[in-house]
């Protein structure tokens, strides 16, 4: 009996983990608060702005979560997306707001706008 209420709690928490995803509705929030350019880094990015892979997020999107926890909400705003651009969660020198308007990612240190950028690795 024990081992079934185990299962079942697991599996509550896999659902709840599910919850806290980032939604399709996060995303168009996003795109709508930053346009981008088709061929920037921010536009290719996708769901790995703000998550290194699955749902494993990346510096910024951890910024973002801590905003939106202070906020009690899982509903992305526009201005919860505005309250971290003065941060530089990668610690690039480049706050977010700099990097989101120049198409570059937030959440990867590599990933900056071109003034200081790194060799370019080859797109295919
Ligand atoms: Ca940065």
């Amino acid at each position: 009996m024990k081992r079934i209420k185990l299962f079942v709690s697991t599996l509550l928490a896999f659902g709840l983990m599910a919850g806290a995803l980032a939604t399709p509705k996060m995303q168009a929030v996003f795109i709508k608060t930053y346009p981008a350019p088709k061929d920037s880094a921010l536009a290719k990015a996708k769901c790995t702005v703000c998550h290194v892979k699955g749902k494993e997020l990346n510096v910024y999107g951890k910024d973002l979560q801590k905003a939106l926890q202070e906020k009690k909400t899982k509903d992305l705003t526009a201005e919860i997306l505005k309250s971290i651009e003065k941060l530089d969660s990668d610690k690039d020198s480049v706050s977010n707001g700099d990097e989101l308007k120049a198409g570059t990612l937030p959440g990867d240190p590599k990933s900056k706008p071109a003034e200081s950028k790194p060799a370019e690795t080859p797109t295919e």
